[in-house]
């Protein structure tokens, strides 16, 4: 059986999910995803692992999609609900998909590529009448998911979990931030990477605990649902928490002293998915009396560092090794890094996932010969607790809590007809952590900013748009004739004075 879905299903008539303004119970949703595996198998008795994309919305139909896609034997493979078709096309035939499901609203774009490559496309709510057909047993080895990540290569890859993993990366966070199944979690993150489909809805729905969506996230809307004195867990990378931060202090005092004292009743708050200011973890603190607990995590482990739940939770640092979870720093050579010294984290354990899917070459190229995943980020040991200093690329950015390739925007730069060389790096910023900034060479002609925004949009997920821009006549390079990122941002840097 699938681990999560048993687990759940301990739990038949709890409230699982509030999504739309409806209540959903664990059987419920059971009930729905056995209807939506059975439409799924149109006939077949296992999916046998196809791909199945997905772009619905965050909610109900997400969990009852997911959950139909495994219990059919699938592998589920969720779409951003805001790519434009070019990195839809990309995803599904990278991955192979042989089944599609959207949400109406999402129906029309995918059918296009429905058509191009002969894939079936299904609408939630075509589901609704199908007759239900009993589903076979399982083995949790199999493959689960394939959640796409930016890498030091120019394009996604797409990063394989089995159930096995996804059992590991949630059991873990369950018992370590003591989940119950008292708990009410608002989930305002997108579920197309690892921090709300594992962190948020998995471990709610593990543990038997309520998740409420928000379709998407929005600071009125969050501080909304946190009045209301139902959620008392909640988890956010931290462009949210400084979001939230600076819209508590436009809020009248007497609704600021509401919610703070709503917010001291939570039970937990996390952050995670890039590095936590120290400031934002303050001011946070004053605001809602809570030390943010900050851990950390990657798409190809789950989470594998973490502050405590109960303990010193150190600002700065993101914590302990989690239970079940080995790690290591190591240097080039990959031996152990003396004490006190920086090195790369690596990490082994059930957590892990298996495969890059279809990419032997950079499967292997991830992991050592004796098997430790290669984060590819710099820490160090401070008094038994990690501190991320950095990553071994300046090639990949992170902004906003995604993780962004410089290399893949440079492509789809210079593709631009006025465009004839380019270098795209990560500019510090308080909020985003990382803000995209582009360093252009024309080639003779001018550009109009907002029409090259348009351009792009119809290339790259609005995540990945450049903020700022700099027009060189040439790139900084070293001897090597290499374009050198380091002077690039300092460009910026000189700019912004
Ligand atoms: C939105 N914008 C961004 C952006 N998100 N720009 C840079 N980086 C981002 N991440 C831009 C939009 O294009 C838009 O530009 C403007 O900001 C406002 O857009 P919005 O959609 O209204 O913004 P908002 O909803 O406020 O989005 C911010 C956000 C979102 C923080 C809610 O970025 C988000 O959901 N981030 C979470 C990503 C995440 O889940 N990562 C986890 C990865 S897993 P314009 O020009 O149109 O106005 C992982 C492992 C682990 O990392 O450890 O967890
Ligand atoms: P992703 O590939 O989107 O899963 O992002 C994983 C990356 O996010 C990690 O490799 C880290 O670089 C970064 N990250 C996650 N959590 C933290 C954290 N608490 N502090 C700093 N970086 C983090």
């Amino acid at each position: 059986m699938i681990p999560l879905v048993n687990q759940a299903m301990r739990f038949p008539d709890a409230i699982g999910i509030i999504s739309g303004e409806r209540s959903y119970r664990i059987s419920e949703v059971f009930d729905c995803s056995v209807r939506m595996a059975s439409f799924l198998l149109n006939g077949r008795s296992d999916l046998q692992e196809d791909r199945v994309a997905f772009m619905v919305d965050p909610g109900f139909d997400y969990v009852k999609t997911q959950w139909g896609i495994w219990l059919a034997g699938g592998i589920a493979t969720p779409l951003c609900i805001s790519y434009p078709t070019a990195s839809l096309k990309y995803i599904i035939e990278d991955a192979g998909a042989k089944i599609i499901v959207a949400s109406p609203q999402y129906a029309r774009q995918l059918a296009g590529l429905s058509d191009e490559y002969g894939i079936r496309l299904i609408t939630i709510g075509e589901e609704a009448d199908a007759a239900i057909i009993p589903l076979l047993e399982l083995s949790s080895d199999r493959n689960a998911m394939i959640l796409y990540t930016s890498g030091t290569t120019n394009m996604p890859k797409g990063v394989v979990s089995s159930h096995e993993n996804i059992k590991a990366q949630v059991s873990t966070l369950c018992s370590a931030w003591a989940w119950r199944s008292q708990d009410h979690i608002l989930c305002v993150l997108p579920l197309h990477h690892i921090h709300g489909i594992i962190n948020v809805v998995s471990c709610a729905l593990w543990s038997g605990a309520v998740c409420e969506f928000l379709p998407k996230f929005s600071e009125k809307d969050a501080f909304e649902q946190f009045r209301k004195g139902r959620i008392n867990v909640f988890m956010a990378v931290p462009t949210i928490y400084y979001k939230l931060i600076a819209y508590w202090e436009t809020l009248p005092a007497e609704e600021q002293v509401e919610l703070t004292q709503r917010m001291k009743q939570f039970r937990l708050m996390v952050s995670g998915s890039a590095a936590l200011p120290v400031r934002t973890m303050a001011r946070w603190q004053e605001i809602s009396g809570h030390t943010l607990l900050e851990r950390y995590g990657m798409t190809e482990i789950g989470m594998a560092i973490s502050n405590p739940y109960n303990g010193k939770r150190r600002p700065g640092y993101v914590g302990l090794p989690l239970p079940g979870v080995q790690v290591r720093l190591v240097d080039e050579q990959y031996n152990d890094a003396p004490p006190g010294e920086p090195g790369e984290i690596l990490v082994k354990g059930k957590n892990v996932f298996s495969q890059y899917w279809n990419r032997q070459e950079s499967t292997a190229l991830a992991f050592t010969p004796d098997g430790w995943f290669k984060t590819g980020d710099i820490a160090v040991v401070e008094s038994d607790y990690y501190r991320i200093i950095g990553r071994n690329s300046v090639d990949i950015l992170k902004s906003g809590g995604y993780k962004i390739s410089a290399l893949e925007i440079e492509e789809v730069l210079r593709d631009h007809e006025h465009i004839s060389d380019c270098a795209v790096v990560g500019i510090e910023d308080e909020e985003w952590g990382e803000l995209v900034a582009a360093a252009l060479v024309l080639n003779g002609s001018d550009i109009d900013l907002a029409s090259l925004k348009e351009w792009l949009l119809t290339r790259l997920a609005n995540y990945k748009i450049p903020r700022k821009y700099l027009a060189l006549k040439e790139l900084p390079r070293n001897a090597m004739g290499k374009v050198t990122k380091k002077s690039v941002k300092e460009l910026f840097a000189l700019e912004q004075k």
